[in-house]
Order: C-alpha cells, then structure tokens, then sequence
C-alpha cells in the first residue's frame, strides 16, 4: 500500500514554487521520492528558493519563467524536458490576489488576476499536456480555494479565477481523462503565507486583527492552516493511489466549507 504513495522516478513541476505553498507542495512531492522543478518571476527568488530546497536536502531544479507569458512557458517546459525529463506531475501553484472593492477596481487589475490564477494554469497545462499524452498519462493539480465556493468582499477577481480555476480542472479531467491524466484540485482553507500575511497582522494594541479572529470562528481546527497541511493531500494527488480520482477538488480547510461557524 505505501508504494502506491511514492513518487520514485517521477518529474514534478510546482509553479511558483520558491516559498509558501508550492514549496510546501514541492517538498512533501520530493520525500516522496519525485524531482522537484520549479520556476519564479525572479531570477534572485529562484535561487533562493534552490537553496531554501538544499537546505532541505532536496536538489531543485529552478527556472525563470512568468506563468502568463506563453511562448515563456513554451520554451521552459521544452528546457525541463531536455534538461530534467519529462514532467509527469503539474501543480499549477503560482497565484496572486488584490483585495480591492469591486467598483473600486480597474479592470487592468481584475484582469491580471484572472490572467495568473487562470489563464497561466491553461497556458502550463497546455504547454505540458502533448508530452504526458506521449508519456501515456500524468497527473495536474490546480491549487483552487474557499474562493472556488464562497465569495467576500473584496476578492472579486480573486474569486472569478478560483472559481474557474475549479471548472478547467473538471474539464481537463473529462477531455484527457481517457489518455490517463487525472486533473485534480486541492482547495486550501486559510493558510499562514504571505499572501494572507495582512490578514493575521497583529493591532496596535497587540490584540488579533479581526479578520484573524473572523476565520478561527469559522474553522472548525480553530487554527489557520499551515502550508505543510497540504503536502499529504497533494502526495496523494500525484500518486498512484490517486489513479481513479478525476475532476476532484480536495478541500483541505480544517472544516470551513462544513461549518456555519461559531457563534459569537
Ligand atoms: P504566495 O505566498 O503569494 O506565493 C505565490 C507564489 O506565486 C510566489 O512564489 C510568486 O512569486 C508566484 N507567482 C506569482 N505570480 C507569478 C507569475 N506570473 N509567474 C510565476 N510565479 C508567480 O501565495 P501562497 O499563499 O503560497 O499561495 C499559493 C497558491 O495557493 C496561490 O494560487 C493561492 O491563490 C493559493 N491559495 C492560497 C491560500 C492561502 O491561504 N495562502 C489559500 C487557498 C489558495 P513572486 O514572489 O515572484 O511574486
Ligand atoms: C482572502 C484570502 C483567501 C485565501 C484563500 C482561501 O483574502 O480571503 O486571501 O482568498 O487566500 O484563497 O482559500
């Protein structure tokens, strides 16, 4: 049963993988056994996050590539293929948010983040796909959010992306199911990165900024997750045991989605 878990001779590609969620990610798919790449906007985030996986134990390979610019992600993907192998487990991690209100926000902005949260995981898997195909089969993982089911304020485009994200997932599991790519997603609850770094700042007077206070009442664990939360699931996921899982998103909130939350 724990062979079905390994990830032993696999290539695996983590977007946005220099830190936060897809290090976390990239990590738990390496003690699996898999090879890590991973690319960044910068080349200085690159090579921190090459050492930050040394440190680790982990000899990443880092790439330079903006996930929205597809001739970009064209000709990275072909390097990995030379350079690395094939790439047999795609984690489109890399994402953005702006929290701005609604009619408070440009549509440059709104558009930049559908083009990193969705548009970029179009433009990689596709890039991705013809050699998975050729390789017999493979596995793509969108990391989508509570933002795939349930909108706030201030997150419009953020959720418009997430909730597509979740729909290309599904319809890349129904058009390559059948050549034996399993398309999954995992849906992290509130976790402790930089990106919800604002939402945890402490007040003035010491006390937890309220939005900190909003999602332990709304968490079941009574804890943000932290970004190793999601190295199992996301195992899983790539693996083997996953084989007849398709169109999935996997939900690893600490119970958010289940709860009406505490009262008050
Ligand atoms: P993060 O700390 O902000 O990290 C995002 C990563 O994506 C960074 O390495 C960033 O690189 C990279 N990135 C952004 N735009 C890129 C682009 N155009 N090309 C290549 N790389 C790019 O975010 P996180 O919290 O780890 O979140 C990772 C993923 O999980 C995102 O898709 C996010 O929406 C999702 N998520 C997060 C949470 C949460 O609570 N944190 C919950 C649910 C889902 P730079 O530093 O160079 O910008
Ligand atoms: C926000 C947060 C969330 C998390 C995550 C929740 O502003 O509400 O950033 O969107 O990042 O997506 O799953």
């Amino acid at each position: 049963m724990n062979d079905l878990f390994r990830l032993d001779g696999k290539v695996a590609l983590v977007t946005g993988a220099s830190y936060g969620i897809g290090f976390a990610i990239a990590s738990a798919l390496a003690e699996a056994g898999a090879t890590i790449v991973f690319n960044d906007i910068k080349q200085e985030l690159v090579d921190k996050g090459v050492a930050a996986y040394a440190e680790q134990g982990i000899t990443a390979h880092g790439y330079v590539c903006d996930v929205t610019d597809e001739d970009a992600v064209q000709a990275v993907v072909a390097r990995i293929e030379q350079e690395v192998g094939v790439i047999d487990i795609l984690v489109n991690n890399a994402g953005i948010i702006k929290r701005i209100p609604m009619v408070e926000m440009s549509a440059k902005d709104f558009r930049q983040v559908i083009d990193v949260d969705l548009n970029a995981p179009f433009i990689v898997s596709k890039a991705v796909i013809p050699a998975m195909l050729k390789k017999g089969g493979g596995k793509i993982i969108n990391i989508c959010s509570m933002m795939s089911e349930l909108g706030r304020e201030t997150v419009s485009a953020y959720a418009a992306a997430k909730g597509g994200l979740k729909m290309l997932t599904k319809n890349i599991a129904s058009e390559y199911g059948q050549y034996n790519i399993q398309c999954n997603g995992i849906g992290p609850g509130y976790i402790a990165t930089p990106q919800t770094a604002p939402l945890r700042e402490p007040q003035p007077d010491g006390s937890k900024h309220p939005f900190d206070q909003f999602i332990l009442a709304k968490t079941p664990a009574n804890r943000w997750g932290e970004a190793s939360d999601l190295g199992g699931p996301a195992v899983f996921l790539a693996s083997a045991a996953s084989d007849f899982v398709n169109g999935h998103i996997l939900y690893v909130d600490g119970g958010i989605l289940a709860y009406i939350g505490k009262q008050p």
